[in-house]
């Protein structure tokens, strides 16, 4: 049974007002004024509506000294919008940092660590795999931002599906942060360089403009395919993404005084 019923409109704040971003792998400045909501690891995953048993939404086990799941992968992935850019974030627990792929191809991020977002915009009733206006956004995370297939851009237009190449409209930082592949990840899109060739019907970012996502984070980590966390969606499907509003401006999060 589709469970869509049961998924949210995700609200993605205008950033307007605060310090400006500087895409070098530290959220500070925005982070507090971002769409997120909260940590997502298999456990939580897997209570999703969307979730998918072991098909691909998995994680891998690789030796018999793995880690608990939550220290194979968890992460936070934050979202925001303005004018000209669509920016993503994101702060990673990951074990192991693996990009060696013994049969790469530019197109092949999902065998290497990598966090995808997946979006349609304008989101439209009708079901697509990459058609028009439907977009990934995939960062390789390879601190080395490898040319060429470092950050990767899989989209369709009016007439062809699953036009793969280089992201080339964008600025993005990794920062390994300490343990293992621990990392974060700061990003920013121009959004008429993709979403304006992806599809007609998208127009200037406004308020109230309806897009839908999904995130595609994978980790290998030494196995060939491996681990794949699919949140707010159910892969290539547009129909299963999330609905997301461009929403004005987050406040943040209020601590009341005792
Ligand atoms: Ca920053
Ligand atoms: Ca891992
Ligand atoms: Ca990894």
């Amino acid at each position: 049974m589709q469970a869509a019923a049961q998924i949210l409109t995700l609200l993605m704040p205008l950033l307007s007002g605060g310090p400006a971003v500087e895409i070098d792998g530290n959220l500070g400045e925005w982070e507090e004024r971002a769409f997120h909501d909260g940590v997502w690891d298999v456990h939580r995953v897997s209570q999703a509506p969307w979730f998918d048993a072991g098909k691909r939404n998995r994680l891998t086990k690789h030796a018999a000294n793995e880690p608990a799941p939550e220290d194979d992968l968890a992460a936070r992935y934050y979202m925001a919008w303005d004018a000209k850019y669509l920016y993503l974030g994101a702060e990673v627990r990951d074990n192991v940092n693996d990009v060696a792929d013994p049969k790469h191809e530019d197109k092949r991020w999902y065998f290497k660590d990598a966090i995808c977002w997946f979006i349609e915009a304008p989101r439209d009733a009708k079901p697509e795999r990459f058609g028009e206006g439907d977009n990934a956004f995939c960062f390789v995370i390879d601190a080395r931002k490898p040319a060429g297939y470092g950050a990767w851009w899989r989209h369709g237009n009016e007439t062809r599906t699953y036009i793969e190449e280089p992201l080339r409209a964008a600025d993005y930082a990794i920062r390994m942060t300490g343990r293992g592949g621990d990392f974060v990840l700061e990003a920013r899109v121009d959004m008429a360089a993709t979403f304006g060739k992806s599809s007609p019907a998208w127009r200037a970012p406004r308020e109230g403009d309806e897009y839908s996502v999904e995130v595609v984070h994978t980790d290998p980590d030494g196995g060939a395919y491996g681990g794949h966390l699919m949140i707010w969606g159910n892969g290539d499907e547009d129909e299963t993404w999330s609905p997301m509003r461009l929403a004005g401006p987050k406040l943040p999060v209020e601590r009341r005084p005792e």
